[in-house]
């Protein structure tokens, strides 16, 4: 009965900090907290891409392998270290760009709003900024609100991102892994209407597609002769050639229009006319109307792809680099102060802390001392003084899990030890999450 109980109760707590992590993307989740967050992406992106016209291909590639290691995080963003490899050195990433400008608009959004905007939004506005450029309007919607990881690995990223040798059955494979179908795979594959590729993704398909010394027979032979001109060898890793022939700048639907003349560069491309269901799909995009609505569902899709929400990870000072937590101390966000009170039992103790904090510097801030009534009758692990209103917790519940809305963690007891503190500051302390 008394483990029945407390199994109950352990699960209701897990429950409710599931319910307090929580935290979905939405639309304009800096509104408050940054207004002109998302008019300074676009600013410093519309920027550079007028003096740039080959960053969008770079972001929205940037974007795509961002969201299919450990979701849409920004982890594509974190510089190797000495201790660690990270995507950025992995094959797929070797042409990824663009990391510079990013760093600019997260540098202007830190003078503005300090660790608000995470790299992970950051690299989605950016995305859909850069794409849109062309045609001065915003191509699909970005929901924000994504937080940023804290773990990049060259080895995740070397298995996750999809090689251009892929079949149709393993692109298929791959997408369904992150949650996206054979539709989004072909919709977004039309995302190789912009941009480059280096001859020795595709080059085997010219000069060895066998072993045999012969070509891709699925390549149109001409377009194969043509891209022979420009890729002389299969040792060649340094040309780069259009994908979308001619029109390698414009965001359009022509990539389906050259993938049905067997033009699309990768065995990739042609792999999704070698499905019955994904080459329909192809027919149908061949619609400029009908792809760019899909597109931008697709875009939204991706987007989404195993985010970080609520409490989860952290807002990034800086995207290359995960943020270093020293032991003790607090993020710059967060202030700590040392009260000394008299030792006089427990709750007058409470009480006594509060009179304290109404009364001194904290007054008089923004911030209400009046925190959320919750879980009063949770017996042991909160109790709430009726007089202030503050909970009191113990146990995991004390080591400032972050909930919502609280603006102030009072610790009663000085801790032993550097460690034994900085789990007392806990969460909201090291995170530094604004209220
Ligand atoms: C379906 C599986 C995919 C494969 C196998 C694949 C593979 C590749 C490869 C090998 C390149 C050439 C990189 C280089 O040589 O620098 C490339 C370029 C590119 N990919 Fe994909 N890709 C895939 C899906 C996507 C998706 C979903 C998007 C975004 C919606 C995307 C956007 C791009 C862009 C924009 C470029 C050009 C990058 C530049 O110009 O630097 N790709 N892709
Ligand atoms: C444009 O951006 C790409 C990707 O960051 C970079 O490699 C290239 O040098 C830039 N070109 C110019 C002219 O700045
Ligand atoms: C795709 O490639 C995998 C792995 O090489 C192979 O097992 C599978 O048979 C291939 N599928 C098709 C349809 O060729
Ligand atoms: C073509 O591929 C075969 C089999 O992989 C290999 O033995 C041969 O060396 C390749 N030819 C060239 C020119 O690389
Ligand atoms: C290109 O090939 C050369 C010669 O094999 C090699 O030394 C170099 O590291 C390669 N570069 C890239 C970017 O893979
Ligand atoms: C292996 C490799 O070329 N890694 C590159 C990945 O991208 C970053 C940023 O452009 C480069 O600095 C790395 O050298």
């Amino acid at each position: 009965m008394k483990g029945s109980l407390s199994f109950f109760l352990i699960s209701l707590v897990a429950i409710l900090l599931g319910t307090c992590r929580g935290g979905e993307l939405r639309k304009h989740f800096y509104e408050e907290t940054c207004p002109e967050a998302e008019d300074i992406v676009q600013k410093i992106i519309w920027e550079n891409v007028a003096l740039n016209s080959t960053l969008p291909a770079k972001f929205l590639r940037m974007h795509f392998h961002d969201c299919f290691v450990r979701g849409c995080d920004a982890s594509v963003l974190i510089d190797s270290t000495a201790s660690n490899s990270a995507e950025k050195d992995s094959i797929p990433n070797q042409t990824v760009g663009g990391f510079d400008v990013i760093e600019e608009v997260k540098t202007e959004l830190e003078k503005k709003c300090p660790g608000i905007v995470s790299c992970a939004d950051i690299v989605a506005l950016a995305t859909r900024d850069s794409v849109s450029f062309q045609f001065e309007k915003p191509l699909w919607e970005v929901l924000t609100g994504r937080r940023d990881g804290r773990i990049s690995l060259v080895s995740e990223a070397n298995s996750q991102i999809p090689p251009p040798s892929f079949n149709f059955s393993q692109l298929k494979q791959s997408f369904a892994s992150k949650g996206l179908t054979v539709h989004d795979l072909v919709v977004l594959s039309g995302g190789h209407t912009i941009g480059v590729g280096h001859c020795n993704f595709f080059s085997r398909r010219l000069y060895n597609f066998t072993g045999k010394g012969d070509a891709d027979p699925s390549l149109d032979s001409t377009y194969a002769a043509f891209l022979r001109t420009k890729c002389r060898s299969l040792a060649d890793n340094t040309t780069i050639v259009e994908m979308d022939p001619g029109s390698g700048m414009d965001f359009d639907n022509n990539y389906y229009k050259i993938l049905r003349q067997n033009k699309g560069m990768f065995q990739s491309d042609a792999a999704l006319l070698t499905d019955n269901g994904a080459s329909n799909i192809v027919d149908e995009l061949l619609d400029p109307a009908k792809f760019f609505t899909e597109f931008a569902q697709s875009m939204e899709r991706l987007g989404a792809v195993g985010v970080l929400t609520g409490t989860s990870g952290e807002i990034r000072k800086k995207c290359n680099v995960v943020t270093i937590v020293i032991a003790g101390k607090a993020t710059e966000l967060i202030s700590q102060h040392v009260m000394m009170v008299k030792e006089s039992g427990k709750f007058s103790k409470t009480a006594e802390i509060a009179d304290c904090l109404t009364s001194s510097q904290i007054r008089g801030r923004s911030h209400s001392l009046t925190l959320r009534r919750m879980w009063t009758w949770l017996p042991k692990i909160w109790i709430m003084t009726k007089r202030y209103n503050v909970p009191v917790a113990t146990g995991v519940a004390g080591r400032g899990i972050d909930i919502p809305d609280v603006a102030h963690v009072i610790n009663y007891d000085m801790p032993g030890n550097i460690e034994m503190h900085t789990h007392l500051i806990g969460r909201t302390g090291r995170a530094g999450k604004l209220v």
